[in-house]
């Protein structure tokens, strides 16, 4: 499978959200990466459940790629409108009981994930690799943008590729932090297949968003 790119929302022009969506969606990109923050898993806050809900109105093609740092996050569900052709990652360390979250939003019709932040083992997931489409690999500590690679982070990324290869899972792996120009060519090797592109790659300086996605995709494919 070709590698899947994820831009990070949070990293675009912030006073013209509809026309950056727009253009991913005309470069054929298939994720857009939305990231929830609560101010308490987290300290940040980005977008209200409210725009995360808006976001939907000038997808065509491209699908919801919801990142929910957020304690409790199935109480956020609904006003999120979560349904088909999302995609939903909750964090291990945010639920009480990770698999029915999971199971709520395999019940909406969207696609469940499990993320893990830099501190947490990566054994951790093994439980849950019969329930998800995804674990979400966090390459940094969640909360911002801009941030350097939280040590350990593609040893851990190869760990959780020969986790879901031993259980024999067709469980995929996204990356999500400092994922930079430099560095997404050997993730891809480690194992990665969805790519959250912020500030240190698409959302960079020097490009224009078309060249800049066709620079990843070069990149990753
Ligand atoms: C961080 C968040 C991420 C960032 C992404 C930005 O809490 O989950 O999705 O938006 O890391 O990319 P970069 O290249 O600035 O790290
Ligand atoms: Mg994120």
């Amino acid at each position: 499978m070709s590698g899947i790119l994820s831009p990070s929302v949070m990293c675009a022009d912030l006073l013209n959200l509809s026309s950056e969506i727009e253009k991913l969606d005309k470069l054929g990109v298939e994720y857009l990466h939305i990231d929830f923050m609560d101010n308490k898993f987290v300290p940040n806050i980005t977008f209200d459940t409210n725009m995360v809900k808006s976001f939907k109105k000038p997808m065509k093609n491209i699908r919801r790629d919801i990142h929910i740092m957020a304690f409790e996050p199935q109480n956020l569900f609904d006003a999120m409108d979560i349904g088909e052709g999302d995609i939903v990652s909750v964090h291990y360390e945010a639920c009480k009981d990770p698999h029915s979250v999971l199971a709520d939003i395999k019940g909406r019709g969207a696609k469940p994930c499990i993320a893990i932040s830099p501190d947490t083992p990566v054994k951790t997931v093994e439980p849950f690799l019969n329930e998800v489409y995804a674990v979400l690999l966090m390459t940094v500590y969640p909360g911002f943008a801009g941030q350097p690679m939280a040590p350990k982070s593609m040893e851990r990324l190869s760990e959780l590729k020969s986790l879901i290869s031993d259980f024999n899972k067709d469980v995929l792996i996204e990356v999500d932090g400092h994922v930079s120009w430099d560095h997404c060519q050997e993730m891809r090797k480690r194992g990665a297949d969805i790519f959250v592109a912020g500030s240190s790659s698409v959302y960079g300086k020097g490009y224009e968003i078309d060249e800049a996605v066709k620079k990843f995709y070069d990149l990753v494919r």
